[in-house]
């Protein structure tokens, strides 16, 4: 039987979440006005007054906020409550390594807590659960995201954050853990490496995975499920909202359940910026309607999908979005890490290369890989392999402290990479997601 976290909501009329999103959406929009002056001359810009938006038909109205904005408002300028009100940042890799920092007061982590409750009781979580939270810890929000959300269902939550594949394994099997949270790469290799152990999927105490933060198909699904023998539930979300569990699977695994009453999502053209209707496929916008230290209202996640409201056998109503198909900018998301072409290309820069060079993304055995060619000049050209060695050496060095993240990086002759007349392709991104 489903069982609901917060079931008078999760299950609410339609009527009901619509009431709810109105009011709140009015009084969010009021709020940001008096405390958020870049949004405000946003507003203003627009012709847009708290006046003009009396519920979510209003919407588009205002302004959108990209992560442009978020750069140019970097640290504190959209922020809604003073320093001292909150007791928290979270942060994701931005543009050219500058970094989006969000901002939570206590009340924010308990909705967020919350959110990723929801998702975890729907994964089929109950306090008699032992939950592994193999997500990095950290900056990043997966770990600290479902580890609150563990805590509110009362599982034994084991905080393991990401790495150590074997002491990984451990924990599931001596401590029983029955939930893994993780990327759905790292969900792979884990149930890869239990396989080499000659571990079977009945001896694996595990019965389900919450997996998200990059895209997976659904083969990749029936391969984790079936190498660990568990149900794997998706979940989505971004560190600029929350962080993981803006929205999340249910037994019917279909789609993700957007959590209404804390965000508000359209889907618009990328082009040109309109909303475009249920069913159609474009760019997701949110707008968080309850956060108190950094609200942002109709903000762009590049994310491209679909929403539904078809009824949901699960019985709950919030409305669906499918698997983000793709963005509809150029980050690239590599084993749940945001890359960002350009911050490859500063590093190669910086490093006296020449703005000449290839980005490979492959996913073998479900992890992604990485490699980086780059044209040497011709002073550097050297048939000497120990040199050439130590460079690739170095570069995956300063690749690592950019990205968080391990390159392979190939040197290749100069002028081996093919010239473009139009716009040079950067990245061959080889991945059938
Ligand atoms: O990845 C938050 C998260 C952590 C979600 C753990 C789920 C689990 P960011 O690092 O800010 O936050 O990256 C956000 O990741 O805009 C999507 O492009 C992508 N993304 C997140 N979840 C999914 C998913 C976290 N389930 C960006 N499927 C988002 C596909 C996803 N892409």
């Amino acid at each position: 039987m489903e069982r609901y976290y917060q079931p008078e909501i999760e299950t609410a009329p339609y009527e009901q979440i619509k009431a709810w999103q109105d009011e709140r959406l009015v009084k969010q929009v009021q709020n940001v006005w008096d405390n958020v002056p870049y949004y405000r001359k946003k507003m203003e810009e627009k012709g847009v007054t708290p006046a003009d938006i009396k519920s979510t038909a209003d919407l588009h109205k205002l302004p959108f906020l990209s992560k442009d904005d978020l750069r140019k408002a970097y640290p504190y300028g959209l922020m809604a409550r003073p320093l001292s009100d909150c007791v928290r940042i979270q942060s994701t890799s931005g543009t050219t390594g500058k970094r989006v920092v969000a901002f939570y007061t206590q009340h924010d982590i308990d909705l967020w807590d919350e959110c990723c409750a929801r998702a975890i009781v729907a994964a089929g979580g109950t306090k008699d659960d032992v939950c592994q939270v193999s997500y990095g810890y950290g900056l990043f929000t997966g770990g600290p995201g479902l580890n609150g959300g563990s805590h509110k269902v009362g599982c034994l939550t084991i905080p393991t954050s990401s790495g150590n594949t074997e002491r990984q394994i451990m924990f599931i099997m001596d401590l029983s853990a029955t939930i893994l949270c993780c990327t759905p790469s790292y969900a792979a290799y884990i149930g890869e490496t239990m396989k080499e152990m000659g571990l079977t999927p009945d001896q694996i105490p595990l019965k389900a995975g919450i997996f998200g933060a990059e895209a997976w198909s659904e083969e990749m699904r029936q391969d984790i499920q079936n190498t660990l023998g568990i149900k794997a539930y998706d979940i989505y979300g971004l560190t600029e909202l929350s962080g993981p569990g803006v929205s999340f699977e249910c037994s019917e695994q279909t789609g993700m359940h957007i959590n209404e009453d804390h965000f508000i999502a359209e889907i618009i053209d990328p082009k040109t910026g309109e909303v475009l209707p249920e069913g159609a496929t474009g760019e997701l916008v949110f707008t968080s309607i309850t956060k108190e230290a950094f609200p942002l209202l109709r903000y762009r996640t590049r994310d491209i999908c679909t929403l539904t409201r078809k009824p949901c056998s699960c019985g709950r109503t919030h409305v669906k979005m499918t698997k983000p198909q793709g963005r509809s900018d150029d980050m690239l998301i590599i084993r749940g890490v945001n890359v960002f072409p350009s911050q490859i290309e500063t590093v190669l820069l910086n490093n006296g290369y020449p703005a000449n060079y290839q980005i490979i993304v492959d996913r073998v055995n479900h992890t992604d890989t990485l490699d980086v060619q780059v044209e040497m000049t011709s002073e550097m050209f050297t048939d000497n392999l120990g040199e050439i060695e130590a460079r690739q050496k170095k570069l995956v060095d300063a690749l690592r402290s950019m990205l968080g993240l391990t390159a392979k990086v190939t040197l290749v002759a100069p002028k081996s990479i093919v010239r473009s007349e139009g716009k040079a392709v950067r990245v061959i991104d080889k991945r059938k997601i």
